[in-house]
């Protein structure tokens, strides 16, 4: 029996050669999991499930629902990018979507899950925003507008938070210690699975006298000419990388 965690894809048209390597992983490894955990940022942004316009949010929906109908369980957690992505989405795509953080069980071990994003707590620009727009009401009023407008604001989002990043150290955009220590004491020390700062590792921490594990999964991304994924597998009780082409 395996467990899948993917994060961090962050699919856009613009990028085909990522794009092949999910489709490849839908159409293949996916189908031996029993359940596949996508723990945020699987698209480069959202904008709503009314976007039909980029013709990757029906295919790669219609790809999700194909594996959900061969058996794997699909678990979507919002990241940063795509926390808009809703029921209309979910229904076609055969997933459902989990509330942040989740605690999960895989044999014996309790494991918690969350994108990464709200450990970030020293980023304290982000924490503002993110705050704002993760309200009810900021999103009920966001997605009554129309399309081209939600789209323009986003490019206005990207091009601010790309300005924004080029100012902030390393260090403000990791995952902040104390936050850490803080959401793995209040669910009984799990081991903890995330996504969003793309540096993966496996960490080793001790809170409170308990040796927890939290585990950092890769982005997807191109770089020299090479697209390059990857999926954290559970399997036989253990946990490792493999890398998707
Ligand atoms: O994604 P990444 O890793 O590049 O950067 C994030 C933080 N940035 C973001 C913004 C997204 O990347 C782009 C927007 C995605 C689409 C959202 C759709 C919905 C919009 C409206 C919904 C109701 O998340 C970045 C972090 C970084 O992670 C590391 O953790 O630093 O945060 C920023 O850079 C934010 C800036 O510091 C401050 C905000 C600038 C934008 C101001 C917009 C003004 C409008 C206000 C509306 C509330
Ligand atoms: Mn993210």
């Amino acid at each position: 029996m395996q467990v899948h965690f993917i994060s961090d894809l962050h699919l856009t048209v613009d990028r085909p050669a990522l794009t092949a390597i999910f489709e490849r992983y839908l159409a293949g490894p996916a189908r031996d999991a029993e359940a596949l955990y996508i723990l945020g940022d699987l698209y480069e942004y959202w904008a709503g499930d009314d976007d039909h316009e980029d013709p990757l949010n029906d295919s790669l929906a219609n790809q999700l629902a194909a594996l959900a109908q061969n058996g794997t369980r699909i678990h979507f957690m919002p990241g940063n990018r795509d926390f808009l992505i809703g029921a209309e989405f979910a229904r076609r795509a055969r997933l459902d979507i989990l509330p942040e953080p989740t605690l999960i069980r895989l044999g014996t071990q309790a494991v918690l899950l969350c994108h990464g994003d709200s450990l970030c707590t020293d980023d304290t620009a982000y924490q503002a925003f993110r705050a704002q727009v993760r309200t009810q009401a900021y999103q009920t009023q966001f997605l009554g507008q129309p399309l081209v407008a939600r789209k323009q604001f986003i490019a206005g989002i990207r091009q601010k938070s790309e300005a924004a990043k080029a100012g902030k150290s390393a260090e403000i955009m990791d995952a902040n210690s104390d936050a850490i220590a803080s959401l793995l004491r209040s669910h009984n020390y799990p081991l903890l699975i995330h996504g969003h700062t793309h540096r993966p590792a496996r960490h080793q921490i001790e809170v409170d006298g308990h040796t927890c594990e939290r585990w950092v999964l890769a982005d997807w991304r191109e770089s020299e000419g090479k697209a390059q994924g990857e999926v954290l597998v559970w399997a036989d009780g253990v946990l490792s990388r493999q890398p998707l082409e």
